[in-house]
């Protein structure tokens, strides 16, 4: 173990604590700490403004508007979905009573291969749960193309997805909805928190309804099963603050990313991932893929950079396809999935995030290649 100071794969972008204490101040004045309050909404304004999005509905956190995003889809049966991304994307499913079908993902990108979504259709499917990957967008159009001709539904899981743009705009534009998540993690964080990004007045009504226990606007009247996915004024209020230096927080990390490109280009064994169709990205991680002509396993660098404080994260391995609530699923065969199942033994997340020096990026790169010398 190193005697420096531990390096993580992120760490929250946090104010200085005295900026929040007037939002606080605000709060306490006014007693409304929950429901739909005065920083709730300010936020989905704000939000919607800095997105580029028509409408924002805040939850407790991402799992929670997964959940929603789907209940409020209203489909019944299969769901096309990848086996590379966190568990709450399939177990948003599950717990819908939808069944996972499992495809793979594309070499360059990662995310969903369009080119073997048709393959997976059957009369059972309704609807296409693709991710943005580390931020990297989806062959939107690609997926687009294929529902419209199968007449199915495509609901992104974009909890990495804050801020992407494309050439035509913000990237949560596409699909019938998109879901964010706020998690300490991500790349704007409100502690814990979600989002769902729907187009027009009344999905966003529906999903309102729906994170509100299914009550109508009079208050009284309950005609949906909803549930409570309700973000507190505190959350709401730190998410307003944060947002004030978004733009930094993504510019460090654009800085952090290019060093990392630059540098790491010249080790034999280490490919970066390039995101193929964003115009303005956010960094959100910094994936790279150990093969056979780097020295050590990817186990063994992990364990490598763990020894010298660096704590990087194996997203997304072991895949979901592989964990013992989804492997039964004949869409879970690693034989259907052989770019997923590599790229799952093959990636390390390195750290990414506002405020990591570039003495600790140099110290990251300087670690990768040493041991790549031994
Ligand atoms: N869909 C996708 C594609 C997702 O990636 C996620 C979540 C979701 C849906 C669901 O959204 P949420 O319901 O979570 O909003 C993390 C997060 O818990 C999870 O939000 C995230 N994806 C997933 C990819 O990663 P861990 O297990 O890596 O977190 P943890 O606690 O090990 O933290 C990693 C590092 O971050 C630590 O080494 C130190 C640092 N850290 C973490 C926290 C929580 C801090 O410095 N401060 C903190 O408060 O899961």
């Amino acid at each position: 173990m190193s005697d420096k100071e531990p390096i993580f794969v992120t760490r929250p972008v946090l104010p200085p604590l005295e900026e929040f204490i007037p939002y606080l101040q605000e709060i306490w004045d006014a007693r409304i700490l929950t429901n739909g309050g005065p920083y709730h909404q300010r936020l989905e304004a704000a939000l919607c403004d800095f997105l580029g999005v028509a409408h924002i509905s805040l939850f407790g956190n991402g799992t929670q508007a997964l959940l929603t995003a789907l209940q409020a889809a209203d489909i019944d049966g299969e769901v096309i979905t990848t086996p590379y991304s966190f568990i709450a994307t399939t177990h948003s499913l599950l717990w819908n009573q939808l069944k996972p079908v499992f495809v793979d993902i594309d070499p360059q990108t990662l995310n969903l291969d369009p080119a073997r979504i048709e393959a997976a259709i059957t009369p059972a499917t309704k609807a296409i749960m693709p991710v943005h990957c580390y931020g990297h967008p989806c062959d939107v159009h690609a997926i687009r193309t294929i529902a419209d001709k199968h007449g199915l539904k495509v609901i992104y899981d974009a909890a990495h997805a804050f801020g992407v743009q494309d050439a035509q705009g913000s990237i949560l534009k596409y699909g019938d909805l998109s879901v964010l998540s706020f998690h300490a993690t991500k790349v704007f964080n409100t502690f814990e928190g979600g989002a769902i990004v729907s187009h027009d007045k009344e999905t966003k009504q529906r999903i309102d309804q729906l994170k509100n226990f299914g009550f109508e606007r009079d208050g009284s009247t309950v005609a949906l099963l909803g549930t409570n996915g309700k973000l507190s004024e505190i959350h709401a209020a730190f998410g307003l603050l944060q947002l004030k230096d978004i733009g930094s927080a993504l510019q460090q990390r654009q800085v952090i990313d290019q060093r990392y490109r630059q540098k790491l280009a010249a080790i034999p064994g280490v490919t970066c991932i390039e995101g193929l169709n964003e115009s303005t990205a956010n960094y959100a991680y910094f994936p790279i893929l150990i093969d056979e002509a780097y020295p050590l396993s990817r186990d063994a660098l992990f364990q490598h950079l763990q020894d010298k404080g660096i704590y990087t994260r194996r997203y997304f391995y072991p895949l979901i396809s592989n964990s013992p609530v989804y492997c039964e699923l004949p869409s879970a065969d690693a034989a259907n999935l052989p770019v997923a199942t590599r790229v799952a033994n093959q990636v390390i997340c390195l750290p990414i995030y506002p405020g990591l020096s570039e003495e600790q990026v140099d110290t990251v790169i300087a670690a990768i290649s040493e041991a790549g010398r031994a």
